[in-house]
């Protein structure tokens, strides 16, 4: 793979600064005058430090490998990730299969260091490779009537042993409004620590939102839709009553089994004690806009 390592991006531009700043810095500024704008929330600590490799790539929600988290490790591997196209069609100029090396050879990789949040209340650091999926969009030329993306997984049984079992309606489906997936931080990774991504993670294409939960960023991607209406999801399908189109990372709004206020970061040790979750997963500076006069209660 043509392999363009360009860290345009890092951690320092994509975290709020009370966020990014080290717990030395903060009390450092604490210690003067007029660090009134600093002093937000209980934030200042949170770090960036990736996960492991061994952790990332060996902890995995694909459930069409499987359901237990060790499971896409175990099964992932027969997946063919080459050759590979993504179908964009729906409200766009230019509908059609695009290559995925011709894709790769307009786009400029980009690392990205991003907060992961399951809806299952465990978290990871990731540092993803990839590019913004407005740039994929551009490929294809949206046209002005459309509002929603639609995305859908490979479904290859003879590859997939987990599609035997009806876990899922499949093949996975997710969707994103129009202007959440034309956003900055939305992307769609090609890789990890500068290595290809590998399949437990959704090779060779999947889609990153860092402030929705996980089920959303949709693995191993090969139709992207665009569209005037809501899209269906497979969480959203599967039980509606938990989860909801938007699935913003919100420590406010409770699974209705469990809580949101916290989570385990993976890594951490046995022990570790959980830490709070952060509104839109730590990105709120960046995309509360996107939500303004909207119940995020109501529209989960
Ligand atoms: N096609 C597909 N995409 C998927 C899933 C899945 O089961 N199938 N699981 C989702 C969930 S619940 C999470 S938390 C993330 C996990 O990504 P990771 O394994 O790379 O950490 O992938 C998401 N994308
Ligand atoms: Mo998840």
């Amino acid at each position: 793979m043509a392999y363009r390592w360009k860290n345009t991006l890092t951690a320092a531009d994509i975290t709020p600064p009370g966020v990014y700043l080290n717990r030395r810095q903060i009390m450092a500024g604490l210690a003067g005058a007029g660090v009134a704008s600093l002093a937000g929330p209980a934030v200042a600590v949170e770090d960036l430090t990736p996960n492991s490799w061994d952790d990332i790539t060996n902890y995995n929600n694909f459930y069409e490998f499987g359901t237990g988290k060790e499971d896409p490790a175990n099964n992932a591997g027969a997946l063919t990730t080459a050759p590979w196209s993504v179908t964009i069609d729906g409200m766009v100029e230019r509908p059609g299969a695009y290559d995925m090396q011709d894709i790769l050879s307009k786009m400029t990789i980009e690392e990205r260091i991003y907060r992961l949040r399951c809806v299952e209340a465990w978290s990871m650091v990731v540092p993803w490779n990839g590019f913004e999926l407005a740039d994929l969009l551009a490929l294809a030329g949206v046209r002005p009537e459309a509002r929603f993306v639609a995305f859908e997984t490979l479904y290859r049984p003879e590859e997939m042993p987990g599609v035997r079992y009806p876990v899922l309606d499949w093949p996975y489906v997710e969707g994103l409004r129009l202007d959440e997936a034309l956003h900055p931080l939305t992307i769609m990774a090609t890789g990890l620590y500068g290595k290809p991504l590998p399949n437990q993670n959704g090779a060779p294409l999947r889609l990153v939102v860092p402030w929705k939960y996980g089920f959303k960023s949709i693995k191993s991607v090969v139709r992207i839709t665009l569209s005037d209406t809501q899209p269906p999801t497979s969480w959203n399908k599967s039980l509606p009553r938990e989860y909801g189109f938007y699935s913003n990372v919100n420590p406010t709004v409770d699974h209705p089994r469990w809580s949101q206020a916290s989570e385990r970061k993976i890594g951490g040790g046995l022990f570790a004690s959980k830490v709070p979750t952060l509104m839109f997963n730590g990105y709120e500076r960046e995309v509360s806009a996107l939500y303004d006069g909207m119940d995020l209660v109501r529209n989960f």
